[in-house]
């Protein structure tokens, strides 16, 4: 299954990992990229030097393509964007913002630049410039979320841009992955899949909890401070949602925030930590390698493709 995108960043599928906070740590990216994938490292609010030894660990260990996701609400953006270019990473991915202010000095050096937009409207800006390719992030995504589905964003962004799509928010399986090349797009991007593969470094407790979660499993809080956020329903979740009930500011917010994603995803207290997940988080049933994953997605999106393609009548649930 070779697209437009495999082509872009000399990958073998059209599989990207989403460059998970606290997740996308050398252990998942570089056993994505060997899988034939695109491993993104998470960057988040991490200061550049934790950025640099994830990029050299990760190539300690591949030398297929890889990314770096730059989260634009991070301090440390300018100096993240430093060490991008001192190390050379081929691939940068931005989420939580309108990277454009930054897309220039990349491209200069030759980095290929695919922003997350949750927009039509910020997808064609970023095209004009310069973005190689975007990812249009629906709202059944895991952690900072726009307002728009994945099933009507993706088409429309389509139609908005010449480059090509990424579609993200909602994709678990070759299902997913066959639906997302129906709506146009080219590839797509994966988070909560790829938290229970083998390599992410995921706390077990977050791993099994995913793996319990049903549809309704996953809860958007945070609506009050402009920057909503999906995550599994727990304690924290409805502590977070009764404080913004009762009018809790901002500041009041980021404090019972702090801290909290590391304890749920990485230190396992899925009570109260906050486990940002998306709503496929109901359709992961196993942990296996990140290359397994997605073989097994690409295998699955090819027989869909392959029964679309002879008949529309296929047994109910088959
Ligand atoms: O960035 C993400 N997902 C994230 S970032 C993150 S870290 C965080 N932690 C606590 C609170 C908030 C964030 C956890 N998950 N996904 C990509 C994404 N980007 N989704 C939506 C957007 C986005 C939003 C606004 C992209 C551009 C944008 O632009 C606004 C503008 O200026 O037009």
């Amino acid at each position: 299954m070779r697209t437009t995108i495999c082509e872009l960043f000399n990958i073998e599928y059209p599989v990207i990992q989403g460059g998970m906070v606290w997740l996308g740590t050398w252990e998942l990216v570089s056993a994505v990229s060997e899988g034939g994938g695109l491993g993104i490292i998470g960057s988040g609010n991490a200061p550049p030097g934790w950025v640099r030894e994830q990029i050299r660990l990760t190539r300690e260990r591949t030398d297929k393509p890889f990314g770096v996701n730059i989260m634009l609400m991070s301090p440390f953006v300018e100096q993240v964007i430093q060490v991008v270019l001192e190390e050379g990473v081929p691939i940068v991915t931005t989420g939580g913002g309108n990277p454009g202010i930054h897309i220039p000095r990349l491209k200069e050096a030759g980095v290929k630049v695919m922003p997350v937009v949750s927009s039509v409207a910020l997808a064609k800006r970023l095209e004009r410039a310069g973005a190689d390719a975007v990812i249009a992030e629906g709202m059944e995504s895991g952690g900072h979320i726009g307002e728009t589905t994945t099933m009507a964003l993706v088409p429309q962004v389509v139609d908005g841009v010449n480059v090509p799509v990424v579609a993200a928010g909602g994709i678990g399986d070759g299902r997913g992955l066959a639906a997302a090349l129906c709506l146009g797009a080219h590839g797509v991007q994966m988070g909560t899949r790829f938290i229970c593969a083998e390599e992410c470094i995921a706390h077990i407790n977050f791993k099994k909890k995913i793996l319990e979660a049903r549809d309704r499993a996953t809860v958007a809080t945070g609506y009050t401070t402009g920057h909503p956020v999906r995550c599994l329903e727990n304690r924290m979740a409805r502590q977070f949602a009764a404080m913004e009930a009762r009018g809790a500011t901002v500041a009041e917010l980021e404090k019972f925030g702090e801290g909290k994603l590391q304890l749920g995803v990485i230190k396992g207290d899925i009570e109260n930590g906050s486990l940002m997940a998306g709503q496929v988080a109901g359709l992961v049933k196993d942990i296996k390698p990140a290359a397994a994953i997605i073989r097994e997605i690409v295998e699955e999106a090819e027989r869909v493709i392959a029964r679309l393609s002879t008949s529309y009548l296929g047994v109910a649930n088959g």
